[in-house]
């Protein structure tokens, strides 16, 4: 696209000259600062000296008048901006979306009509409550807000990786955030909800109870943003040519299926490499690779609506896939890295309000709250209402209005004009009228109160829906964190609490966890502290194609909520360690890396020492990375090589580590001696040399040829049948 002049007037109608997934990168690089091979101070003066400031002899004070180091100390000093109240620590990319099926019955909006056009989008990631150099496996619910480029304006999909939120009304997110921060007196703890101050809060907000359903979950620690799902949590509306409304909510489903990690894997992975998402979406697309989820929406009447027994207004329910199925109607994909993380990823502003003719709010007061707080907040944040122009921001529609000025305005507006009605300037730009945006003519007789609707009430159901939904496996994983985080709490009180709150949703869950805090089992039933015992009908689940309902039609479980059931296990995107030491097999070696890129993983060589080994390059060695940072690990034969890793701690650690979490081992030839000797060996030999649920060869030799098995191997990955 040619460089935009933005000081013609272009009409509404005008199509932008051409249109795809680049326009934005285009559009972007009309601001990218130019290389130079001079050194200039930023009125373009050649500095002449950049390491010595001029002083006054050489040994006496410096000048005032030393303007090249006044004004680089000054920008220096001014490098800031506030990191966001929320969401502060988080990542993105640029990628497109394409439409594959016209919602054109539903909207008007053109990014959901428009057949096969690629729309240009922005999405950034993030925690929400660490701050911007915490780490990223915190347990936490993560951001996915989108930013759509489309041709009629930007549209933002502010979501997360919950389909559900922790409150039902805005007027209380201060609260929430203040108490899931660390807590004010002492700043601590940093990027995590285990304190006094946030179950003190949510144990007085049974509406939350759901939510902790899911951020208790494994959901909460993702293994990568690639493997999470994406959710516009709100109900929307959409209205289509006859000016009819549909509700809507808007879904991103992973192409890898959504996968975790565990929770001691987190927490190591938070110290071992806090970027540890934010490396694997760099270090993936930067390799060519992407990250791709399928767009989908469930689209009800208000009629339909009103017949269920929760209300679609309420932010702390979902609607279940099994009442209204996901349709796909088109591919979001990540390919390209930003050039700049702060101009890009930390000037990026979204905000719900951004949404196109065609399309609409609803009445969910959470989402009312936010049309405000947004605007609001992008103002402190970035500083000056022109923040619109910041190019990662600005729109690739057109933009002509009156509005003029203010702190670090970029556009020239010429002319005399900047009031609307003007026959000066032949009354131009002229409003849109019907072709504009136009709210939806919802009828209004309530009364004026502050209150919650009765729709609104019922705290537990969905919460139970969501337990009952999970498999044993992440059950415990649910019954483990409750305990985990309350344990933390130093108020008994609290904690109490809390667990009279989960009581109303499982005995079972309850007990067991009151049992680990050394509290008395809440229930009749029998608990078992880190075990896990469930009633026939509660895990009943796994079996059917569609989610087993009650008598009455009320939903018992839902298949999707589930992340063991039905999710795709992909060798893609995974990260294997291989091994190795002088006297390697270098062939097996390559031979593996082969077959892990022809599946669509990666191969990181783990060495004794960087650099060189038998003419293989290890980018890694024992020392500098950890068995927590793989998906696998495998151990390649060579007798001298397999000797040396035998003689290294860090190397069974990699064995035993990996074996813990549950993720496959791989072993040729001599490197099953690595198993055998680490500790899990005692293990291998008491299940007589066989396999492990796959989880390694068995200390069985493998056949080099075998090695594309390394590929079927990986549809492990994605069992979180872990510690
Ligand atoms: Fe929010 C940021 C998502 C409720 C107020 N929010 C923010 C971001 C995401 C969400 C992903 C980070 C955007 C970025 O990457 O720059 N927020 C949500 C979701 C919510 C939600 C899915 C519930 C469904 N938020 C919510 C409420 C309010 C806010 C109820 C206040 C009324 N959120 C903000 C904010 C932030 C923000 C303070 C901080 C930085 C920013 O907006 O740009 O305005």
């Amino acid at each position: 696209m040619a460089k935009r002049k933005r000081s013609t007037p272009i009409s509404l109608e005008e199509t932008l000259p051409t249109f795809d997934q680049h326009s934005k990168a285009e559009d972007l690089s009309t601001d990218t600062a130019p290389t130079g091979k001079t050194l200039t101070d930023n009125m373009g003066h050649a500095v002449s000296d950049d390491q010595n400031s001029l002083r006054a002899g050489s040994r006496g004070p410096t000048l005032l008048e030393d303007f090249f180091f006044r004004e680089k100390m000054t920008h220096f000093d001014h490098e800031r901006i506030p990191e966001r109240i929320v969401h502060a620590r988080g990542t993105g990319a640029h990628g497109y979306f394409r439409l594959d099926k016209s919602l054109e019955a539903y909207t008007t909006a053109k990014v959901l009509t428009e057949v096969g056009v690629e729309t240009p989008m922005f999405i950034r990631f993030s925690t929400v409550a660490g701050f911007r150099g915490s780490l990223d496996t915190a347990r936490d619910v993560r951001g996915f807000a989108a930013k759509f480029y489309t041709k009629e304006g930007n549209w933002d999909l502010v979501g997360n990786n919950i389909p559900v939120f922790f409150i039902q009304d805005a007027i209380k997110f201060p609260d929430l955030v203040h108490a899931v921060k660390p807590e004010p007196h002492n700043e601590i703890p940093q990027a995590a909800s285990a304190h006094d101050t946030f179950y003190d809060f949510i144990a007085e907000t049974p509406e939350s109870m759901h939510m902790m359903m899911w951020v208790h979950s494994d959901r909460a620690i993702p293994r990568s943003y690639g493997m999470m799902e994406g959710f516009g949590v709100h109900t929307f509306r959409l209205i289509n040519s006859r000016g009819e409304s549909h509700f809507v909510k808007y879904h991103f489903k992973p192409a890898l299926g959504v996968h975790s990690l565990v929770w001691d894997e987190a927490q190591k992975i938070g110290g071992k490499d806090p970027d540890f998402h934010r490396r694997d979406l760099w270090e993936t697309l930067n390799e060519g690779g992407t990250l791709e989820w399928d767009f989908g929406v469930q689209i009800f009447t208000e009629a339909q609506a009103d017949k269920w027994d929760f209300d679609v207004l309420d932010p702390t329910k979902i609607v279940p896939e099994d009442l209204v199925p996901v349709q796909k109607i088109g591919r979001v994909v990540l390919n390209r890295n930003v050039d700049n993380f702060f101009a890009e990823t930390e000037q990026v502003a979204f905000m719900p309000t951004n949404i196109v003719p065609g399309m609409d709010f609803s009445n969910d007061p959470l989402l009312q709250g936010r049309t405000f707080s947004y605007l609001d907040t992008q103002l402190s944040r970035l500083g000056s209402p022109n923040w619109v122009e910041i190019p990662i921001n600005r729109p690739l529609a057109p933009v002509h209005n009156n509005q003029r000025d203010g702190h670090m305005r970029q556009t020239i507006n010429p002319g005399r004009t900047a009031y609307f009605p003007n026959r000066l300037a032949g009354n131009l730009p002229d409003q849109a009228g019907a072709r504009g945006f136009v709210s939806y003519p919802e009828q209004m007789r309530e009364t004026k109160r502050r209150a919650r609707a009765d729709s609104f009430s019922d705290h537990y159901g969905q919460a139970r829906l969501f337990w009952n939904s999970m498999t044993p496996v992440e059950k415990e994983h649910i019954t483990k964190s409750l305990a985990f985080e309350l344990s933390m709490c130093e108020v008994r009180d609290v904690r109490l609490r809390m667990l009279e709150r989960l009581e109303h949703i499982n005995e079972l869950l309850a007990s067991q966890v009151a049992v680990a805090l050394g509290e008395k089992p809440r229930a009749a039933k029998t608990a078992q502290p880190g075990g896990q015992q469930d009633s026939a009908e509660e895990t009943a689940l796994l079996a059917g194609a569609t989610s087993p309902t009650t008598a009455s039609g009320k939903l018992q479980q839902a298949r999707a909520l589930s992340q063991e059931v039905g999710q795709p296990k992909l060798p893609k995107n995974r990260k294997v360690a291989v091994l190795i030491a002088p006297g390697v097999n270098v062939a097996q070696v390559n031979a593996a890396l082969d077959a892990l890129k022809k599946a669509g993983a990666k191969g990181e060589l783990v060495g004794t020492r960087l650099g060189d080994i038998d003419g293989l390059n290890a980018p890694k060695t024992l020392s500098n990375t950890d068995p927590v940072l793989y998906d696998g690990v495998l151990v390649p034969g060579g007798a001298k090589s397999v000797q040396a890793l035998v003689a290294r701690p860090e190397a069974h650690n990699f064995v035993v580590e990996t074996y813990r979490h549950a993720k496959p081992i791989f072993a040729f030839a001599e490197g099953a001696e690595l198993l055998t000797a680490s500790p899990i060996g005692k293990a291998l030999r008491n299940m007589g040399g066989k396999p492990d649920a796959g989880k390694t060869d068995g200390g069985k030799a493998a056949p080099v040829q075998n090695l594309s098995e390394v590929g079927n191997a990986a549809s492990l990955w994605g069992n979180p049948a872990a510690l």
